[in-house]
């Protein structure tokens, strides 16, 4: 060896040790996590999830691992926050629609056209109101570390060009496992059908459903192109998704331990929303290319499906108690107006 490359030899080592010496400093375990997640790895679901796992390692000097399952390889959501509860899985990603059954405050997410873009999203989220709601799950087992984005939902089916409300009437539609959804497309004419998303594609094409709703992203990436022909815009709803984990494993971990964990689950955040608008951005061009019909609503009709659709705000605020709405609505006042 020269003395050259002794010298970047060594360099390099002392690099790589003072990189992960904070990382041996702290107070950090060898962990196996199981994080699981739902849509299939070439998703934005699964690009994010990518992002965690490194992240994870990374900052625990390689000694937490993550497992990243995806395509609901370990169930469903709603099977999932059960093994998260009773500690047999460590975390997951997954809709804060299918928590509701779990906390009743995860459905002020669900409330039609409470979010008008993506910056009221991510200041609301991530500001006073999210972390209260995501608070009350400590309760009930679980630990909620960052809210990802989901996306506007758009409708699609297999029947018709939806143009105008009464076009809904007897589409057999799949919505998540949540009261407020069930509500919202029975409002609107859809015959709505409570389905795990695991299930759906395979619905979708034994036409045992005719329709469903989701972002452009799940749309694309799911692959529900090849079994509906109709889209329509109606981003009825922004959807987040949220990082959770098992209270009773989260408990036993140590301070540092936990901090990677927070830490990682924000920076995959911040990835995960750049990374999901870029998709979205493009999608509605990848869609028709694809041989989607999509159209969007008249403004006539897009207000009288909102006015429909607000009936079921007096349903939310029961659920997630008054106090909680009011200040939400104070708190989306105080976004508009700065
Ligand atoms: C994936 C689901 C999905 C959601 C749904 O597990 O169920 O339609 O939008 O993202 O959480």
């Amino acid at each position: 060896m020269t003395f050259l490359r002794r010298t970047f030899v060594a360099m390099a080592s002392t690099a790589v040790l003072c990189a992960s010496f904070s990382a041996l400093a702290q107070d950090i375990k060898p962990r196996l996590i199981r994080f699981g997640y739902g849509l299939n790895e070439q998703s934005n679901q699964g690009r994010a999830a990518k992002v965690f796992a490194d992240e994870v390692a990374r900052l625990s000097g390689g000694k937490m691992k993550v497992r990243a399952i995806g395509a609901a390889a370990l169930g469903p959501d709603n099977q999932m926050q059960q093994a998260l509860i009773g500690g047999a899985q460590e975390m997951m990603v997954g809709s804060t629609a299918t928590l509701v059954g779990i906390t009743k405050e995860m459905a002020l997410w669900d409330t039609p056209f409470l979010i008008s873009n993506t910056k009221e999203a991510d200041i609301l989220l991530d500001g006073p109101i999210g972390e209260k709601v995501s608070a009350k799950l400590q309760d009930k087992g679980l630990v909620g570390l960052a809210y990802w984005e989901n996306g506007f939902r758009n409708l699609t089916n297999s029947k018709r060009a939806i143009t105008k409300m009464e076009d809904m009437n007897g589409i057999k539609l799949r919505v998540m496992q949540n009261n407020v959804f069930l509500s919202s497309f029975q409002t609107l004419g859809a015959n709505a059908i409570p389905m795990a998303f695991s299930e759906l594609f395979s619905a979708l094409e034994t036409k045992t459903v005719d329709g469903q709703e989701n972002p452009f992203n799940t749309i694309l990436s799911s692959k529900f192109y090849e079994v509906q022909k109709y889209m329509t815009v109606t981003n009825h709803v922004y959807s987040p998704w949220i990082v959770t984990v098992s209270k009773k494993w989260w408990d036993g971990l140590s301070k540092d331990e936990q901090k990677v964990l927070s830490d990682a689950a924000k920076t995959s955040r911040d990835f995960e929303r750049k990374d999901t608008r870029d998709e979205a951005s493009k999608a509605m061009a990848n869609l028709k290319a694809k041989g989607m019909e999509i159209n969007e609503l008249s403004p006539a009709e897009a207000t009288r499906m909102r006015d429909k659709l607000t009936k079921v705000y007096a349903l939310i605020a029961a659920d997630v108690g008054m106090d909680l709405w009011n200040e939400t609505q104070a708190e989306l006042k105080k976004i508009r107006a700065a």
